[in-house]
């Protein structure tokens, strides 16, 4: 066990830094066993923080080699230095400290920092990697302007970039050659990057709003050359919609891209040098899906919206993430939804909200979007301050009206251009330009759970009013036993016996021609009743429409309702709505029961009427097939039982499969396309649905699914299709097919990493194929690298996030191999590892046959010795009583 726990920061401890760092100049002396990093800060005081305090750098593994005080070498009594922190008791009010550190990239498995991967070095700063090369203030309200030069071997690195402009380069003895570069704009020291390799530059150019030249470029390793178009295309598309939507433009003159494989996370928004993770920024058609390439635009324009809602303005403390983070999603999401079907952009990001946030708010992590402890940043990048936090800023939206949030927008960012600051000066900001009190609602930053609202209604028939009484109730979570109702804004419409969006009067005097189809109540109290008038019958209410707010609605729709609303409710979202409720009561209603008992006919009717809907959006519809996921019904259920779930979603989706038989045929081939790859909306949905028939079709066996299949999978002329086949293969039992087109896709991709990735995930993911004895195969297949985070997550990460009944295998079995992967992880990636315990700590909420091997799996993490602070973190919250 870990002797020692670690140390938990608060966020009511924060003080302003003792000192402040004016320039930081650094030079990279660059080997092949490790790097000299020498540093120079020109420091002061801090006016505004208490005199006479020592100075102390933060550190992490560091060697020091030197250390000089205004040029004059300090000797071993003048400092007191550890791997981790560097003291001098004794400074001036202002001085320039210069420090020398020996550190090893080569040997860097944690991905922190500066490291090599396949040959080239690059680095990770946010939140805490900075210090891992050199001794520094590392937080992020210490802002300086950077010089970094590089030096190293020509012929290995002849690629040196770093942040800003470069403004001299040059050759150096013994095959070496330089570069600086400087940044105009000062910075946090997460916000600082550097690589250095032999890479191939793609070239484009982008004229701003005010006539500017914008130089962009992209770097990547050679074989990668035609993988691209797609990111620098996304990237132009992104910085235009940023000055329209929101007046912003970029800043220095170069932005630059680099694509590297071996990335903790999807990519990082360093100040005129983003570094991305291979797979959220290489594409081809032919390499990767449409998802892969929706996600890379949307990848691609957050971290560029990162330059303003981040950068320029950033945040005083790490409390403060979901400032940067929360906005910055909102502004993709938002960016997404302009660029595609908005709508089924809602339907992605609220169910990604509702089975996995949702999980997140009502585990033992549960954390307020902005927390107020913590013992390891890294574990706070989560749904809660991403996904959580861009719901948030997505009410304010929805509060002010897109006018007022602009202004709110322009405020803040005019404000506090060039400084670190907290949520509750973004929040300042909005309610200044608007004229709103916004008092109560900042409990969406400070109280963590999600709230749930019970609707009853009552119709009236002879004064023709309907009333809707809404109560609200947010969970108890750890460390908060008592919630305050919270600002809620709560979209809702009635719709009529003829399926027709009826007038929302709300008093009797109100005109109808005038009134809005659409309402946006503000729920503030525990309970409020709303009354609506002139009406003729009992209306079906169509509740949260758009997903107005992260909460969770319970109303008593019957199943009638619910096949009413998925045909006839004028918002989208809720249509979908409609059809997983409807979906996920059938499915629940069938566990536990004998297998004659068949499903409900509605179902079947509300789906076939969907397969022959033309006249839908038809990536809507393809979305409104989709049965909910395990972890959908999971989530849904109040003590789970994973085996139950699966077994009853199967049989539902084997009787509409085979009930349904002629109608995917006919919808997989009036959705077959010929001709070119298109990546148009149209072309997308098309693609989805062809693929949900095939899969449904190959589900239960069928004959003609599998011919079809086969065909699509070698005849294929796109990543999607051929994986979208490959897929459905693998999860039939057309068992002879489904390895043969393994092995014929990997003899065909085996260069291809990012390709790899898929074809370990569709297998380590399969409910048939993806049996724990094919999972530790494929842990000792040649492609697998340990050292490699995408390949973890595409094997592991898709066993235990997606593979959910194999997972959860009634002898423990599962949760003893994540285990026993997490204990090696811990050793060489503790933030992988800590995010890969992430499946076993919501234990309570399983029945005991699962509960109890799942504790006693983070039971047996919790005995290693010297577990990381990052897996301690996690680990020790889940078992706390
Ligand atoms: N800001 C980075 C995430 C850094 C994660 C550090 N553990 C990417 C992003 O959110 O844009
Ligand atoms: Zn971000």
């Amino acid at each position: 066990m870990r002797t020692s726990q670690p140390q938990t920061i608060y966020l009511k401890d924060y003080e302003v830094p003792p000192f402040l760092v004016d320039h930081t100049d650094l030079r990279f002396e660059l080997f092949e066993d490790g790097a000299r990093v020498h540093s120079t800060l020109s420091m002061r005081r801090n006016p505004e923080s208490a005199a006479g305090q020592p100075l102390e750098l933060d550190g992490d593994s560091l060697e020091l080699e030197s250390v000089a005080l205004d040029g004059q070498a300090l000797s071993d009594g003048d400092y007191e230095a550890t791997p981790a922190s560097l003291r001098i008791d004794s400074v001036p009010d202002q001085f320039s400290l210069s420090v020398v550190t020996w550190i090893r990239p080569q040997d860097n498995t944690r991905l922190e920092g500066l490291y090599k991967s396949s040959g080239m070095f690059c680095t990770q700063c946010e939140a805490e990697g900075f210090r891992c090369i050199t001794y520094y203030p590392d937080r992020p309200d210490v802002m300086a302007r950077f010089r970094t030069r590089i030096e190293a071997d020509q012929s290995r690195y002849p690629v040196l970039l770093s942040n800003g402009n470069d403004v001299e380069r040059g050759e150096l003895d013994d095959g070496r050659h330089y570069a600086v570069w400087e940044d105009p704009f000062p910075k946090p020291s997460y916000l600082f990057a550097l690589v250095a390799g032999d890479l191939v530059e793609k070239k484009d150019q982008f004229t701003t709003v005010s006539g500017r030249e914008i130089d962009l470029r992209m770097y990547v390793e050679p074989r990668n050359a035609e993988k691209c178009d797609h990111a620098l295309v996304s990237l132009k598309k992104a910085m235009r919609w940023d000055e329209e939507v929101y007046g912003r433009e970029y800043d220095l003159d170069i932005f630059m891209i680099v694509a590297v494989d071996d990335f903790n996370m999807g990519a990082m928004e360093n100040k005129g040098l983003n570094i991305f993770n291979s797979s959220c920024v290489l594409a081809s058609p032919d390499t990767a899906t449409d998802m892969a390439f929706q996600r890379i635009e949307s990848i691609v324009a957050h971290e560029y919206f990162h330059n303003w809602s981040g950068n320029r303005v950033t945040c005083r403390d790490w409390f403060q993430l979901s400032l940067k983070e929360g906005f910055t999603v909102f502004r993709d999401t938002q960016f997404s939804s302009d660029m595609g079907s908005p709508t089924v952009k809602r339907i992605e990001d609220a169910s990604l909200l509702r089975t996995a946030q949702f999980a997140e708010d009502g585990g033992p992590m549960a954390h307020p979007v902005r927390p107020d402890s913590y013992m390891e940043i890294s574990n706070f990048y989560t749904l809660t301050v991403y996904e959580k936090g861009c719901e948030v800023v997505r009410m304010i939206h929805t509060l002010l009206g897109p006018e007022q949030f602009r202004a709110g927008s322009d405020l803040y960012f005019e404000r506090h251009d060039g400084q670190a600051v907290t949520t509750d000066d973004f929040v300042r900001a909005m309610e200044d330009a608007s004229g709103r009190d916004l008092s109560q609602f900042r409990l969406w930053y400070e109280q963590a759970g999600t709230p749930r609202l019970t609707v009853e209604d009552e119709y009236d028939d002879a004064q023709g009013t309907y009333r809707l009484t809404i109560h609200q109730s947010v969970p108890a979570t750890p460390g908060q036993p008592e919630k305050q109702p919270q600002h809620i804004p709560f979209a809702v419409g009635l719709i009529g016996e003829q399926g027709k969006a009826l007038p929302l009067r709300l008093s009797a005097d109100e005109d109808e021609n005038d009134a809005p189809t659409q309402r946006v109540l503000e729920l503030t109290g525990d309970s409020h009743t709303f009354t609506f008038h002139g009406l003729q019958a009992r209306p079906v209410p169509s509740l949260l429409q758009g997903f107005s707010a992260p909460v969770r609605v319970d109303y008593p729709w019957t199943r009638d309702q619910l096949m009413f609303l998925m045909s006839h409710d004028p918002d989208g979202f809720n249509r979908w709505d409609a059809s997983q409720r409807l979906a996920s009561d059938v499915i629940e209603s069938l566990m536990h029961q004998p297998k004659d008992v068949r499903t409900d006919r509605r179902l079947l009717t509300a789906y076939r009427h969907l397969l022959a809907d033309r006249s839908l959006d038809q990536a809507l519809v393809a979305r409104m097939l989709q049965l909910p996921t395990v972890a959908a019904l999971i989530e849904q259920s109040e003590t789970a039982d994973v085996q139950a779930i699966h077994e009853a979603r199967r049989r539902v989706l084997t009787e509409l499969a085979v009930e349904l038989r002629d109608d995917l045929v006919a919808c997989y081939r009036r959705n077959q396309e010929s001709g070119e790859y298109r990546l148009e909306p149209e072309d997308i949905a098309r693609r989805a649905l062809k693929n949900t028939a095939l899969a449904w079709l190959l589900h239960v066996k069928d004959e003609e699914g599998r011919m079809l299949a086969v065909k699509q999978f070698e005849g294929a002329t796109n990543m999607t299709d051929r994986a979208s086949a490959l897929r459905a293969l693998v999860n039939s039992d057309f068992e002879g097919d489904r390895q043969q087109a393994l092995d014929r896709f990997y003899g065909q991709f085996k260069e291809d990493p990012q390709v790899v990735e898929q074809w370990f995930a569709i297998q380590a993911s399969s409910p048939n194929a993806g049996s724990l004895a094919h999972v530790e195969a494929l842990l000792e297949h040649e492609a697998f690298d340990w050292k490699n985070p995408n390949k973890i997550r595409s094997v592991v990460g898709a066993f235990a996030g997606q593979n959910l009944s194999r997972f959860h295998a009634k002898d423990g079995s599962g949760y003893r191999f994540l285990a026993k992967r997490i204990l090696a992880l811990d050793e060489t990636n503790p933030q992988i590892a800590a995010r890969l315990v992430s499946p076993l700590t919501r234990w309570r909420k399983f029945k005991n046959v699962y509960s109890e091997g799942m504790k006693s799996a983070l039971e047996t993490l919790r005995d290693k010795p010297d577990l990381s602070k990052d897996v301690y973190e996690v680990v020790h919250k889940s078992l706390k009583d």
